[in-house]
Order: C-alpha cells, then sequence, then structure tokens
C-alpha cells in the first residue's frame, strides 16, 4: 500500500516539475518501503490468532539459529479437535486470541508463533528458564480465557528445546518436531524436552508419510490375510484382511507406524479405499463360496468412519467389481464410536446392504458392555491384550463379559489365540470366532489360498 501511495505522489510530481529527474528516487523510496515491509515480521501476523504464522516463523528461525542457540517452549491445546466441536470453531479462534495476547504480554522478550492445530511456539535468543515458563502458563491455564462471549476451559500440553540445529532440514522440519513432542507429551502427561531421538522420529515420520503417498499413487498397498476360525463350523470362515506396505526405499514398514502416520496425515481413507479395492478384486477372482469362507473382515479407522460418505464410497467400489459388500464383516474401533452421527449414518448404510459391523479391539479403551449395545454390531472382536490377561490370572472378567454380550446376542471374537489350551477355554466361554498364530499368522494372497486348500477341518479339533 505505501509503495503504491509512494509511486503516485512520484507520477503528479512528474506531471508538474517535468524538467526535475524525480521518478527514479521514487522507484528507489517504494522499494524500500516494500523492504522494510518484509523485514517486519507483524505485517506477516497469523489472521486467526494475530501470532507470527508458522510459515513465516521459519525463515525467523532461521536467521535465530544461525546467531546461535536459542531457547522455545512449545505449548499445545489438548484435545484440539475435539474442543474445537466442543466450543464450535468461532468461540474457540476468540479462545486463541486471548492466549496470543496473553503469551505477548508475560513474554514479551519472546516471539510467539502460531503453528497451527492449537499449537504455539514461544522463541527466544535467551536461555529461557523452563520451569518458571511451565509453571507460569500452567497457572494461567487453569484458569478459562475469555474474549467477547468466550469463555473457554482448555488443557495443555508441553514440549522445550534449547540448542541450536545442525542442519536446514532441522529448520524446515522444527514444527513438526514440535508438533510430534506436543502429542508426545500429551499421551505421557509430562512435559518433553526435545532431543535428537525425537527429530529422527519426526524425520521417520516424515519419509513414511512419503512411501505412504507414493503407495496409494501407485497403487501399492498390499493385503494380507489371517485366517479366523469357527468354533461352531469347526473350520476357517473367514479372514481379516490387512495393508501391508513395502516401500523400495524403507523396506517394510510395521503396519502400527504406517496406520498411525496415514491417520494423522489423513491418507488413511485413501489407503483404506484402496485395501478395500484389493479386497474386492480377490473376492471378484475367488468367490467366498468357492473357498469356503462367509466372510471377509476389513478394518475401518475411525478417521475414516469421520466422512459421512464413507459408506457410499465404500459400495460404490464393491458395485464397480460386482461384489456384494455383504461379503463383508467391518471391523470399527472404539475411538470411533465419538462421532455418533456421521457413524450411525454410515453404520446404518452398510448394515442396510448386508454387511456386519464388529467392534474391533475391545478391552483396551474405555467402553463397557452397554455403551457398545447402544450401537448395531453384531460381533465384538476381544483385543489380545485383554484375553492374554485373563491367561496371566491378571483380569478374571473375561467369562462374565463374554456371558454379558452373549445375552444381548452379540458373539465374540477372540484374538491372539496362540495355542491350544487358550481355544479350548475360550471355546468353552463361549467365542464364536478365534483368530491367532496357533491357526495362523497374517498370509499374502497365495499362501492364505494355499493355506485354505491345505488346512482341512476336522471335526472336535483345530486346523492341526
Ligand atoms: O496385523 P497387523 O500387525 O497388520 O495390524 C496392526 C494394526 O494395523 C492393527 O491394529 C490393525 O487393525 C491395523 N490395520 C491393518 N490393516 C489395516 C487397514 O487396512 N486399515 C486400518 N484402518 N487399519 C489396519
Ligand atoms: O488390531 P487388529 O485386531 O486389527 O490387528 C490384528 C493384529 O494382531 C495384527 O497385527 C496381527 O499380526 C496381530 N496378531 C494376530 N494374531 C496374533 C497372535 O496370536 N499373537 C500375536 N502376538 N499377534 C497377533
Ligand atoms: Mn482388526
Amino acid at each position: 500500500m505505501g509503495a503504491w501511495l509512494v509511486l503516485c505522489v512520484g507520477y503528479v510530481v512528474r506531471m508538474y516539475a517535468a524538467p526535475y529527474l524525480v521518478m527514479n528516487s521514487f522507484y528507489m523510496l517504494a522499494i524500500l518501503i516494500q523492504y522494510f515491509a518484509f523485514q517486519n515480521p507483524d505485517i506477516f501476523l497469523d489472521r486467526k490468532t494475530g501470532a507470527l504464522s508458522h510459515l513465516t516463523a521459519t525463515p525467523y528461525l532461521q536467521e535465530l539459529n544461525e546467531r546461535g542457540p536459542f531457547s522455545a517452549f512449545a505449548i499445545g491445546i489438548n484435545d484440539y479437535t475435539e474442543s474445537c466441536s466442543l466450543y464450535g470453531e468461532r468461540q474457540m479462534t476468540k479462545g486463541l486470541r486471548a492466549i496470543t495476547r496473553y503469551l505477548k504480554a508475560a513474554f514479551p522478550d519472546c516471539q510467539v508463533i502460531y503453528a497451527a492445530m492449537g499449537r504455539f511456539v514461544l522463541l527466544s535468543t535467551k536461555e529461557a528458564p523452563f520451569s518458571q515458563v511451565h509453571e507460569e502458563i500452567n497457572a494461567r491455564m487453569q484458569a478459562p480465557w475469555v474474549d467477547k462471549h468466550a469463555h473457554l476451559y482448555l488443557t495443555a500440553s508441553y514440549a522445550m528445546f534449547q540448542g541450536q540445529l545442525k542442519r536446514r532440514e532441522g529448520i524446515d522440519l522444527f514444527f513438526d518436531y514440535t508438533a510430534t513432542a506436543l502429542h508426545r507429551a500429551e499421551e505421557q502427561h509430562d512435559v518433553i524436552v526435545m532431543e535428537q531421538s525425537l527429530f529422527d522420529q519426526a524425520r521417520l515420520n516424515t519419509t513414511v508419510w512419503r512411501a505412504i503417498d507414493r503407495a496409494i499413487e501407485t497403487n501399492a498397498v498390499e493385503i494380507y490375510f489371517q485366517p479366523l476360525y469357527g468354533t461352531q463350523q469347526r473350520r476357517i470362515i473367514g479372514a481379516e484382511v490387512l495393508a501391508r506396505l513395502h516401500d523400495e526405499e524403507l523396506g517394510f514398514i510395521r503396519p502400527d507406524i504406517f496406520i498411525t502416520v496415514a491417520e494423522r496425515s489423513g491418507s488413511i481413507t485413501q489407503l483404506g479405499e484402496q485395501v478395500f479395492e484389493k479386497a474386492c478384486l480377490f473376492l471378484k477372482e475367488h468367490p467366498l463360496e468357492e473357498i469356503g469362507l462367509e466372510r471377509l473382515n476389513l478394518n475401518l479407522s475411525p478417521i475414516q468412519c469421520r466422512d459421512s460418505h464413507m459408506a457410499e464410497h465404500l459400495c460404490c467400489i464393491a458395485q464397480r467389481h460386482k461384489v456384494p459388500i455383504h461379503s463383508f464383516r467391518f471391523e470399527i474401533t472404539e475411538s470411533a464410536l465419538s462421532y455418533e452421527q456421521r457413524l450411525q449414518q454410515n453404520m446404518d448404510m452398510l448394515i442396510a446392504q448386508g454387511a456386519v459391523l464388529s467392534l474391533d479391539d475391545f478391552g483396551t479403551g474405555y467402553s463397557n458392555l452397554m455403551r457398545v449395545l447402544k450401537f448395531p454390531f453384531e460381533d465384538v472382536k476381544l483385543d489380545m491384550s485383554f484375553v492374554r490377561a485373563y491367561f496371566d490370572q491378571t483380569n478374571k472378567l473375561l467369562p462374565a463379559i463374554i456371558e454379558g454380550f452373549q445375552s444381548f446376542g452379540v458373539q465374540i471374537t477372540a484374538e491372539g489365540i496362540e495355542n491350544k489350551q487358550m481355544a479350548d477355554t475360550l471355546t468353552t466361554f463361549g467365542c464364536r470366532i478365534f483368530q491367532g498364530f496357533y491357526f495362523a499368522k497374517p498370509l499374502p494372497m497365495d499362501e492364505f489360498l494355499h493355506y485354505l486348500k491345505t488346512t482341512k477341518p476336522k471335526v472336535g479339533s483345530y486346523t492341526d
């Protein structure tokens, strides 16, 4: 704006004082104004909060780092997404603005940066008395954040860094590192000191995230099958389809790692659809009745379930390959149950098409019998740790819980069956389906087909 004004004045002066060669000086002045605008970070504030936006903060950080060691104190609002849906986007923005005002006033020597998703970073060239900063912010967090018509109660997690970054990459990814650290701080309910190992973790996440994108693009996500044994049918009646990722650069990536990364980056939706499409292609070539199975189990991530069009997309894919949706049992973990409305829509559509729903990993979270019964689950999968706890004698609740579910007509699948004793005991408790290394580990398609052909059911025994 200022630069344009100077140029206009320049033209007017030229019109009235044509003999004098003044235009170049006005051009110079305009350029200088642009230059100072770039030097003044206030122009690049995050519009939502009034703090420095993290995009502009990277060049700032680079300069700070070149000067020597610096201090960073990161503050992450806990359960940020849940708080947003609870208070609403507008109220939340007011809260973030109030936090920015407080941070600026309380720590005038620091640069306050807003690094998205409820994360703030205080940067300073001085060595910060971290415990004092932590105590002060934490004490303030006990009180609500008040802005016009907004009154928000929030809690936060903290991470800190002191030192100098060695590599250019460290600077570019610094705000990703703080995000990873704050995630960990929230999980561990503790302040995290950002050390090299954490930087390595963040770098690994970035490389895994790129590998996932490559696999999605090149249609390279693989599927494995872990057999499911029916205790009444006394034979293999299905399989859980599990995603596998083999990257040219990184090699085999552990599923718990890439699933978590894909969930955080949002690519789990595309990954999940690719897994589902491959499962459909498998069934197209090997119809269930031909291979003697009743259904295939498929995992749906809670992140996928947030999309109210998820079921529609899955039905379209199945239809395209002429595979009926009732060939599938969809496994949903309990963390998906918090998005009740959208989940209900998805569940209704899948059930209307004949699919069956199963609650995955029961016993690892907070779900109880009554909460589960509110949803149309035909099956509950007991998590392996929960099953194991019974055999370790650390939790005797297992038979009562199985009985409880069965009295409401919900069948039980038990995971992590590793020996005959486990299978026998759980059969007497009334479990309907078993999954575990005692039967088979997850197998690639060819081995799974071979397994189905060669492992004949024997009445009274399992698969041996
Ligand atoms: O069996 P395995 O070690 O692959 O499983 C690791 C975790 O990854 C399990 O919790 C499993 O539910 C999850 N997982 C495996 N494949 C998929 C998938 O296709 N989609 C989703 N959402 N989760 C999967
Ligand atoms: O969480 P979910 O149930 O979707 O994932 C199943 C996971 O459990 C897979 O990672 C699979 O490899 C693993 N798994 C299946 N059976 C067994 C078992 O008997 N023992 C152990 N240790 N892991 C198992
Ligand atoms: Mn599962």
